[in-house]
């Protein structure tokens, strides 16, 4: 069979000492750490899209990425690109892959055509997925690559681009259903506006809802089992995407009454864009039960757009984790990679040490983050800085049990309040300390 990463080995986990780029140095699949492996904890994919689509594209400039399979003809090159994907899936020892349906195959000349493409590609996915054991995370649909979703898909003020879109979301849901993918998500891609001077923000709200309404109908239709999933992000196509951040997906679910339908997947670079850390996007998505999977990934601070570097630093990936562990796992989520190298980073090696670094990165933040939790170190204090709504007042507060009468009764009496120390910087020595020592 042909190789495409020739030189390229499996890479095998060689501890914390190893300079061997090649290598693990953290990342132990088989480990067992709070009574599950690594890789279950985990579950990392591979995206498809950055990984085997991009090819260094930006906005001032054209490919740069050297593979052995650049230079074929459209579906050739869908082709080569999920035997290299299964290649590197299996070098690496990642066990899922996520995909939008463009991703796979070429666009075609018509829906007819795209639909076609789909299929031949799917049943050479579908052998590759027997052979190796890789699985499917979650399936997508791109609505927003091709000119005609120039104004958005489910809120495009084109009511044929609504259901293109509808025919899009179906048969990619479809793929996704044969691959026994277990999550399929919707990432707004450009449900959003330039400006409100041309927009009915009331009738595109309400048509994203009806969407993702008939979206859930469809996947019941069909036996589709698997978790449904919104991504918020705040920009980026569009000035403004209405899934701007996990409590406005959240409200707009509600809203809506599909908040037991569909869970959030939750990427870092988005959290950061909203200008939020990545821990409050997935803590306000874990408190109220929608945290369902992660984009893994990281921004620069100081570009403002989307720039989904690998994650390496390693304060995040430990946040991230101990989120992840208090919520009681993943699954059926995952990690997935939405992360590419950068531009200038062309050599087929830089993709290998570009997901090495990642997974080592978020290994070593799940060490940190289960010593912190088995220790308490941080929720001890946590417990004690509440204790008030424990006893007294503050119980009666919490079970509902006194109103504003009793309370200024109460302060009345109670009004020479003493505060406790926030610690903040203690308690960021106790993070650094985790990681010296982790
Ligand atoms: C774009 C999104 C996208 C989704 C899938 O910013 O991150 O890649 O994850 O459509
Ligand atoms: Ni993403
Ligand atoms: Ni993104």
């Amino acid at each position: 069979m042909k190789s495409y990463f020739n030189e390229i080995k499996k890479i095998q986990y060689e501890g914390p000492n190893s300079t061997n780029e090649l290598a693990f140095k953290y990342y132990d699949a088989e480990k067992v750490v709070d009574g599950k492996k690594m890789k279950d904890h985990f579950r990392f994919a591979m995206s498809y899209w950055h990984t085997m689509t991009g090819q260094g594209q930006d906005p001032f400039g054209s490919s740069t990425m050297e593979r052995t399979y650049n230079g074929l003809t459209e579906m050739e090159l869908s082709e080569a690109r999920v035997e290299a994907a299964f290649e590197l899936m299996s070098k690496l020892g990642i066990e899922y892959f996520c995909f939008h349906d463009l991703d796979i195959a070429p666009e075609g000349n018509s829906l007819k055509e795209k639909y076609a493409n789909l299929d031949i590609i799917a049943d050479l996915i579908e052998k590759k997925m027997s052979e190796t054991g890789i699985k499917c995370l979650w399936g997508t649909t791109n609505a927003f690559s091709h000119p005609r979703f120039m104004h958005g898909a489910a809120t495009s003020p084109n009511a044929d681009v609504f259901a293109f879109a509808a025919a899009q979301v179906k048969k990619a849901m479809e793929i996704t259903k044969r691959f026994g993918g277990e999550n399929y998500v919707f990432w707004g891609g450009r449900e959003g506006y330039e400006t409100l001077l041309n927009t009915d923000m009331s009738l595109e709200l309400d048509n994203l809802a009806r969407f993702l309404g008939m979206a859930r109908d469809y996947a019941k239709k069909i036996g589709f089992t698997g978790q449904l999933l919104i991504e918020p992000k705040p920009k980026e196509p569009t000035k403004h995407q209405y899934d701007f951040d996990a409590a406005t997906v959240i409200s707009f679910l509600r809203k809506y009454n599909l908040q037991d339908d569909f869970k959030l997947n939750i990427e870092a670079n988005h959290a950061t864009l909203a200008g939020h850390t990545f821990q409050h996007e997935l803590m306000v998505s874990r408190i109220n039960n929608m945290l369902g999977s992660i984009d893994a990934n990281q921004g620069d601070m100081l570009l403002g757009w989307d720039t989904d570097q690998f994650p390496t630093n390693i304060y995040d990936t430990t946040l991230c984790m101990y989120e992840v562990l208090k919520k009681g796992g993943l699954k059926p989520g995952g990690l997935n990679f939405d992360a590419k190298v950068r531009r200038g980073s062309f050599r087929a090696d830089d993709l290998f040490i570009a997901y090495i670094v990642g997974m080592d990165t978020f290994a070593k933040g799940l060490l940190v983050a289960e010593k912190l939790l088995k220790d308490k170190a941080l929720e001890s204090f946590i417990e004690k800085r509440y204790q008030s709504y424990k006893e007294g007042i503050g119980s009666r507060i919490v079970k509902g049990d006194t109103d504003f009468t009793e309370l200024a009764e109460y302060a009345m009496t109670h009004d020479h309040i003493i505060n406790s120390s926030g610690r903040q910087e203690l308690l960021e020595d106790i993070v650094n300390r985790y990681i010296y020592n982790s």
